[in-house]
């Protein structure tokens, strides 16, 4: 354990027994021991032992000595894991947000308990921090900001965060003479619902080894770059001003197919295809497939030849996880994967009757431009009252004017009367059931009280299943990506039930919930439990972020018939549960 470490885990200590509301003076005995082991030129690795050598280091006394030593045997302090156990590892985390001491942390702990930057976000966005001492909207705003400049700083980013800045350097990248063609590699092409950073390959005449200098330089340009990370004649790595790494290598056209399947990964996909390639004789790296005896290329300008190469088929980057794809490829068993032109239905969206942007006609009309056979409309029901729900007399307005609509459009689009129907604490539901039995598509979600033990939050949705109006249970986990962690569910006994009910579970297409995840689509489709998809639009041009949670099917290896909203609409209607 180096100087800084341990420097690190003393003023952890201190700010941890501060929240606790300890002892003043312990805590500025922990304080001063951190500065004076962060100032110390003695490495105390190499004097731990000798508690005189300890004792003349201005700021250790008897105890801290005692707790440098406990610390080079275990490398730890008692005292800190004790705290950490009472506070969860989350409260070191808060402490790295801009204005965040130990004192606002207990506040928060004792009026919200909040302990985490995940519960912070989840706490401010629900309002509950409104009305505590020192909050005012001023200080909430700044923590907001805050968090938002952690998250951004702290790691990953969205899809369609990603996407959107992988078209605009594109865009730039392809005004260059010599750039004929980018692609976009590495977890965004797998279509993973996060990226850590985005690795664009480039190629064209003038992307070759020897004459990239001057298309490097023109990378380098790129409007909007906050700083450049490394810049040589074939790779340029830059920061976005959000922050976002992006990684831009230049490649000659001969090599691009192997370069491309490589800055693909996955990284566990690419060592298991590379064991492959050995076993036959061959050698698989960035820039060809080659024979191990004699170096010549066997396969480089094309995935396509690589894989076939190997034997396999070649596989849709969503597959290139090591999940079983690299064996089904050889076999030529890979599935069908469901695309977006195979959805005929968008069975989630909100109009203004609750928290959309859109009328119901506006929301068909943009269904029809989307190439949609139906749609359901479902807004919010009364439990979400600041969005304006929906109450029972307001839902059977809406299914009137929803089948009227339905008339006046023909046939073109058929639109479904339905509702995003929470599901309230204890597992009732929040609208009578002689109400919900007009309706064509009842979605029931949880929208509050995430909060909840795992063994409550199981009883509470299970409970709701047993409604025999439920037909779909909406994002099932109530994740926001980045923002807040799913909440605790036995996922397992949820979507067994759910297959013996015939209800039918959603991926939510939102790209900040792509909910369920590929692995629960994957234990879904395992546990015959039905699947849908929406796209939880609340504006008319949010309809195709529908993509996103394609993405998401196709690296669960769901096809079109894994979907039921892949069906016409009579037989859509038809798989649904039956109503009582
Ligand atoms: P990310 O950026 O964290 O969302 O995930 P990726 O998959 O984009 O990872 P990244 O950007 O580090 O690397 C892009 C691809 O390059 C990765 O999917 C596989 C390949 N790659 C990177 N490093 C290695 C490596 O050490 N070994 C192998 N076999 N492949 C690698
Ligand atoms: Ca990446
Ligand atoms: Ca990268
Ligand atoms: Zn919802």
């Amino acid at each position: 354990m180096d100087n800084r470490t341990m420097s690190r885990l003393l003023a952890e200590t201190a700010d941890l027994i501060e929240i606790d509301g300890g002892d003043s003076f312990r805590i500025r005995s922990y304080r001063r021991a951190a500065e004076a082991v962060e100032q110390t030129t003695v490495d105390l690795m190499t004097v731990v032992g000798d508690t005189s050598r300890l004792l003349e280091i201005d700021g250790i006394g008897k105890g801290m000595a005692a707790k440098l030593q406990t610390m080079a045997a275990t490398g730890t302090l008692p005292q800190r894991d004790e705290l950490l156990a009472r506070y969860g590892a989350g409260v070191l985390e808060l402490l790295k947000l801009p204005g965040m001491g130990p004192k606002t942390v207990a506040l928060l702990w004792d009026a919200a308990r909040v302990a985490s930057v995940d519960q912070l976000a989840a706490a401010i966005e629900a309002g509950r921090l409104t009305g505590l001492p020192r909050m005012g909207a001023k200080q909430i705003e700044k923590l907001r900001k805050g968090i938002e400049d952690y998250q951004r700083s702290a790691g990953r980013f969205r899809i369609d965060v990603a996407e959107e800045a992988a078209r605009q350097v594109s865009a730039y990248l392809l005004k260059f003479p010599g750039i004929q063609k980018v692609t976009p590699a590495g977890s965004l092409r797998r279509g993973r619902e996060t990226v850590g950073d985005l690795d664009l390959l480039a190629t064209g005449p003038g992307c070759a080894p020897d004459r990239a200098a001057a298309a490097a330089e023109y990378v380098a340009s790129c409007p909007g770059i906050h700083d450049i990370i490394a810049k040589g004649e074939n790779k340029v790595s830059f920061h976005t001003a959000d922050g976002l790494q992006v990684d831009v290598r230049l490649l000659p056209a001969e090599s691009y197919g192997a370069a491309l399947q490589y800055f693909t990964g996955s990284k566990a996909h690419n060592v298991s295809l590379r064991q492959r390639a050995l076993k036959i004789g061959y050698t698989l790296s960035e820039w060809a497939l080659a024979r191990l005896d004699d170096g010549a290329i066997v396969a480089a300008a094309t995935e396509e030849e690589i894989y076939a190469a190997l034997g396999m088929d070649w596989m849709p980057p969503e597959l290139r996880e090591n999940l079983g794809e690299i064996e089904a490829a050889a076999r030529h068993e890979l599935p069908r994967l469901i695309e977006r032109g195979d959805i005929r239905g968008d069975l989630h969206m909100h109009t203004t009757a609750s928290d959309g942007r859109n009328s119901i006609r506006e929301m068909a009309e943009a269904a029809a431009a989307c190439g949609y056979k139906y749609i359901a409309i479902t807004d919010h029901s009364k439990n979400m009252a600041m969005v304006h729900g929906l109450d029972e007399k307001r839902a059977l307005e809406e299914i009137q004017r929803i089948r009227e609509l339905d008339k006046q459009m023909e046939g073109r689009v058929r639109v479904f009367a339905g509702v995003e129907l929470d599901i309230l604490p204890d597992g009732r539901l929040d609208l009578d059931d002689e109400v919900l039995a007009q309706m064509d598509m009842v979605i029931a979600s949880v929208h509050s009280r995430f909060d909840q033990s795992r063994e409550e939050m199981t009883v509470r949705v299970l409970k709701a299943l047993e409604n025999p109006y439920v037909r779909v249970l909406g994002h099932p986990t109530g994740r926001l990506l980045l923002r807040r962690e799913p909440f605790a569910l036995d996922m397992g006994a949820v979507l067994r039930r759910a297959a013996e009910l015939g209800v039918a579970v959603e991926h939510n297409a939102a790209p900040e919930r792509l909910d369920l995840c590929d692995r629960d689509l994957r234990l879904a489709k395992e546990l015959g439990c039905p699947i849908i998809i929406g796209s939880d639009s609340h504006d008319s041009g949010n309809l195709g972020k529908m993509d996103y949670g394609v993405r998401q099917l196709r690296r669960a290896w769901l096809a079109p018939e894994d979907v039921l909203n892949t069906r016409s609409a009579k037989a859509f209607l038809a798989a649904l549960r039956k109503r009582p």
